[in-house]
């Protein structure tokens, strides 16, 4: 790894902001890749938080602190990351499951489903399931996606189609899911449309329901 990713990567898990967002500008000044400032320099420093965590290095602040300091980083980065396209390609309701509050890769997410020209309705974080229902309805949506990072709140997807049917919308929207607990059969197992394991295949996937 470059010294500017190495040096961004272990300022992440260090949890220090003002210098992850200096080395996200060195390394764009410098031409590294953008998607190798995100997996290497950011998405790989966190990986390496969740290990600490684990291992009873890192507790829950430690853990903040850092994803703090990725958020920031991954500010900077986000226009590059966004293309200008313009959102004409359909209305995504985006959100974290009930009782889940990790935004970083649901953010991710709907920054690269922007990027792909679609109009993104984040509802944020421990979104109930009757919330996304209604506003798939206010806003004619034609695309769902569902993040969750934890085993517990991953039960929480089924009650969202649950949701969207009684509301009897489940025919007009395309359901997608992911997040780190979640799998492909999983997906399968709850009515869900698809499983996408990382935000660029999250694109791929909605483009094939287009
Ligand atoms: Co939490 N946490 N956390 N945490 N946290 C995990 C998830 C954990 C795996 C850590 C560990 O033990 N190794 C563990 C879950 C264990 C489990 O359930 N199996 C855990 C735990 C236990 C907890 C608490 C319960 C801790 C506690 O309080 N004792 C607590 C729960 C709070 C709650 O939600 N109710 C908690 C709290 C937190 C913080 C608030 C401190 C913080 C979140 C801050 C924030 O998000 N704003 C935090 C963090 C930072 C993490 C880790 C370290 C990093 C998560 C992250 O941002 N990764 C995480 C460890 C890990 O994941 N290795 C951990 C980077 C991000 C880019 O990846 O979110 O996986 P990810 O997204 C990827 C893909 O999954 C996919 O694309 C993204 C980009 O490639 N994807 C989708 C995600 N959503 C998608 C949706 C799609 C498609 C793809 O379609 C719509």
């Amino acid at each position: 790894m470059e010294p500017v990713l190495q040096a961004m990567f272990d300022a992440v898990v260090g949890g220090k902001k003002a210098e992850v967002e200096a080395r996200v500008r060195e390394a764009l000044e410098a031409k590294v890749p953008p998607e190798r400032i995100l997996t290497e320099g950011l998405i790989g420093a966190m990986k390496e938080v969740g290990s600490q965590f684990e291992c009873g290095n890192f507790y829950v602040p430690e853990m903040l602190i850092a994803a703090r300091a990725m958020q920031s980083g991954l500010a900077i980065l986000k226009p590059v990351l966004v293309a200008q396209g313009v959102a004409t390609a359909g209305k995504i309701v985006i959100g974290t499951v009930r009782g889940d509050l990790h935004d970083i890769g649901k953010n991710l997410v709907a920054m690269m489903l922007e990027g792909a020209g679609y109009e993104i309705i984040d509802l944020g974080t421990d979104v109930a399931p009757e919330k996304f229902a209604q506003a798939v309805r206010e806003h004619g949506a034609k695309f769902v996606g569902m993040s969750a990072l934890l085993t517990t709140t991953m039960q929480n997807m089924r009650s969202v189609i649950e949701a969207i049917d009684d509301l009897g919308m489940r025919q007009q929207v395309k359901i997608v899911i992911g997040g780190a607990p979640v799998t492909e059969s999983y997906a399968q197992e709850i009515g869900a449309d698809g499983y996408a394991p990382d935000a660029s295949r999250a694109v791929a996937l909605v483009k094939t329901f287009a």
